[in-house]
Order: C-alpha cells, then sequence, then structure tokens
C-alpha cells in the first residue's frame, strides 16, 4: 500500500512540474536534413522543389523565370513579376518561417496551401528600404502548417522585379510543451490506476 501510495505522489509531483514548464522534456528540435544550396525553386507548382526537411537553405535567380502566380498581398497591388516554387509537406504540424534575407532585389513570398489560389500567407516588404537583410524583401513569420498537408511556397516579387534570391526556411512542432505534460500525466495517472487494480484483485 506505501508503494502505491509513493508512486501516486510521485505521479502528481511529475504532473505539476511537467505543467509549470519546470522539466521539459529533451526533445531535439533541429531536424535531420539541411539541403545544399545547388539549384533553386521550381518553375510552377507541378514542377516544384521538394524540401524533404527543415531547416532548408537554399538560393536561386528569377529573372530568368516565367510569371505563373501572383497574390497581392493586403495593402499592395498586383504584379507579374516571374516566380519560382518550392512544395513541403510536413509529417506532424509545424510553426515555420520563411525568410529571404540577403536577397538582391524587392521580394514577394506567398503560400499556397493544398492548390494554387488558397492562400495562407502572403509577405512583400518585411524588411524596410536600407535593412541590413535587403531593401523591400520578404518573411513569413510563424506559419502554422498542417500535418500530411503539401504547402507551395511561391517567390516571386514586386511588380515586375526579379534578381537574386537567399531562402532559408526553419520549423518548429507545433504541439507546445504544455500538451506534453499533460499526457506523460495522464500516462502516470493511468499507470497508477493498473498498479492498484492488479494488487486489489491478484
Ligand atoms: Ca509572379
Ligand atoms: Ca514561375
Ligand atoms: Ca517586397
Amino acid at each position: 500500500m506505501k508503494k502505491i501510495i509513493l508512486l501516486f505522489v510521485i505521479g502528481l509531483f511529475a504532473t505539476w512540474a511537467f505543467s509549470q514548464d519546470l522539466v521539459k522534456p529533451n526533445i531535439d528540435y533541429s531536424y535531420k536534413y539541411i539541403q545544399s544550396s545547388d539549384r533553386e525553386g521550381g518553375e510552377d507548382i507541378a514542377n516544384a522543389v521538394p524540401i524533404s526537411g527543415l531547416p532548408f537553405n537554399d538560393t536561386g535567380f528569377t529573372c530568368d523565370n516565367i510569371d505563373d502566380y501572383d497574390v497581392a498581398c493586403p495593402g499592395y497591388g498586383e504584379s507579374d513579376a516571374p516566380d519560382v516554387v518550392y512544395s513541403y509537406t510536413p509529417t506532424w504540424g509545424e510553426i515555420i518561417t520563411i525568410d529571404l534575407c540577403g536577397s538582391l532585389y524587392d521580394t514577394k513570398i506567398f503560400v499556397y496551401e493544398a492548390t494554387a489560389g488558397n492562400v495562407v500567407a502572403c509577405d512583400d516588404d518585411f524588411y524596410p528600404f536600407g535593412d541590413a537583410c535587403g531593401s523591400y524583401v520578404s518573411k513569413v513569420e510563424d506559419l502554422h502548417l498542417l500535418g500530411g498537408q503539401t504547402y507551395y511556397i511561391v517567390i516571386d516579387g514586386w511588380s515586375g522585379d526579379c534578381g537574386e534570391y537567399e531562402l532559408s526556411i526553419t520549423g518548429v512542432p507545433a504541439i507546445p510543451i504544455s500538451n506534453w505534460a499533460l499526457g506523460i500525466g495522464l500516462l502516470l495517472i493511468s499507470g497508477f490506476i493498473v498498479v492498484h487494480y492488479r494488487r486489489k484483485f491478484a
């Protein structure tokens, strides 16, 4: 009986500790795959360059590409700049940031979910004129992606602008620490109940 009470007390303490974020699971948020920068995005969705894992880095040049897509970001007009496309299908829910810091022209980023036209993010001028990351260069922050869903990341330009870009995409799992704590707490309580009834009916 003493052991059961001890187990119960440990379970309660662990649940409280995790819920207070005093103990954080040792989760490696970095990803295994880092792709080289020897290619640029595909011409369109059918030829999108797949991203197999994050973080992802690439460079490219859009002036020799075709204008296939456009989205007018809030507060901005339409454009007819050439664009390139990447695709990404996360296994689990993720929160990602897409950054064009270092690009050499007036860029624009937008993201389609599943199909062209279904816009879930759009940014034109995240970095202001004269910024170290480039004048009027784009960045999409904290975009929530669903696991198993395919997203098309389009690198485009303001008006008819084109040029060299530097792309960096990073991400973290969308499951917050508090959910992990809740799960572990429930597991411990379930374990306590099983041990209790096994002893009672043994
Ligand atoms: Ca375009
Ligand atoms: Ca294109
Ligand atoms: Ca821009």
